[in-house]
């Protein structure tokens, strides 16, 4: 059995912390030869729901469970961890413009940023899931200054899975047989959601669904699946929100599988075209727990137009934090 890594969870007694604990806890994420100390950061008043939460992970007898720590303080859930998972953030409300909703985020992950550049692990793989979850690990990275920026993603790993699944009941084909999958860009409706380059069982996706669908109905569905979710259940997504972090995460600890590359919100380095240092979604591969961009892919004008509209969206959300003075 390896030695116990740290594993950082915030809003850990909101929805998502409610199904992403277990699945850390259960060896999900990281392996079944890996303990975890779940280090879990909350509101002060949220502190005693989430002492509830503990309970329950106690009750669930985990054999990889170390040991759990639950703190208010940042600079507490933030010690040595290796692994942080940002998920509690200010939503929007009703009658919010986006500067306010940029601000009062800002006030979550400005700290947050400045706490894991002073006490995590110097390897630390921070992923934000808290919405807006680009510019949010943006602020966040760009207020650590001892952690190479690298270390800052974004989730867009949900679309991604909402996009397999969804080419997959098109196709009648099961979710395993699709390889390739993209999506570029903002975790938002302007997601670019890519099938030029995915394959279902070694042939082009685009052979297999015609371009009417594609546009209209695929990449509309997937963009918008999270409004639809809200709209069925009366709650946003968690579950499969906590699904895909556990997804994200373990193959960003564990590597990607071989002939396949999966969707990850990194900075830019430029690539093909992307303005750099945009937390924007770009198709990854991993190998001893460093992402590369794949590289070399055409892109068709179709693609080109809705790759720069999501950067766009990206760039003047920059701006905003930039106003604001929290990057
Ligand atoms: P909940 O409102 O159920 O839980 C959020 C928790 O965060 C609350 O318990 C709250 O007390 C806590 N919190 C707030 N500020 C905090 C702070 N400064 N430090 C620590 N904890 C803090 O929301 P939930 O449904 O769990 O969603 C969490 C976030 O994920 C939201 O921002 C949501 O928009 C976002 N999502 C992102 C997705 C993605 O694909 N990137 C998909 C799912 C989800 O919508």
């Amino acid at each position: 059995m390896k030695n116990p890594v740290r594993v950082a969870v915030t809003g850990a007694a909101g929805q998502i912390g409610y199904s992403l604990l277990f699945r850390i806890a259960s060896g999900s994420m990281l392996g079944q030869d890996q303990p975890v100390i779940l280090q879990l950061l909350e509101v002060t008043p949220a502190l005693k729901a989430l002492s509830g939460v503990v309970m329950e992970l106690q009750d669930g007898a985990f054999p990889l469970l170390a040991g759990v720590v639950t703190t208010d303080d940042p600079m507490v859930a933030f010690k040595d961890a290796d692994y942080a998972l940002l998920v509690g953030a200010m939503p929007r409300k009703a009658g919010m413009e986006r500067g306010d909703l940029l601000s009062a985020n800002g006030g979550i992950f400005k700290p947050q940023g400045e706490a894991l550049s002073e006490v995590a692990s110097r390897n630390v793989k921070v992923l934000v899931v808290g919405n807006p979850a680009n510019t949010n690990a943006l602020i966040a990275q760009q207020n650590a200054p001892k952690l190479d920026p690298k270390q800052f993603t974004a989730m867009v790993r949900l679309d991604h899975n909402r996009a397999l699944s969804q080419l997959s009941a098109k196709t009648g084909k099961p979710v395993g047989s699709i390889k390739k999958m993209t999506i570029w860009g903002n975790h938002s409706s302007t997601q670019y959601p890519d099938l030029s380059q995915t394959t279902v069982d070694g042939t082009p996706a685009l052979e297999l669904v015609d371009q009417a669908w594609y546009e209209s109905d695929f990449i509309p569905t997937v963009a918008k699946r999270g409004a639809a979710i809200i709209e069925a259940r009366g709650s946003s997504s968690a579950a499969s929100a906590a699904s895909a972090a556990v997804d994200h995460m373990r193959d960003w600890a564990l590597g990607t599988a071989e002939g396949d590359w999966v969707s990850m919100g990194i900075p830019s380095d430029g690539s093909y075209g992307v303005p750099e240092g945009l937390i924007y979604g770009f198709p990854v591969t991993v190998k001893n727990g460093e992402y590369s961009i794949v590289q070399g892919l055409d892109i068709s004008e179709f693609s080109r137009g809705r790759m720069d509209a999501t950067a766009h969206e990206l760039e003047e959300e920059r701006a905003a934090v930039r106003e604001l003075g929290l990057v």
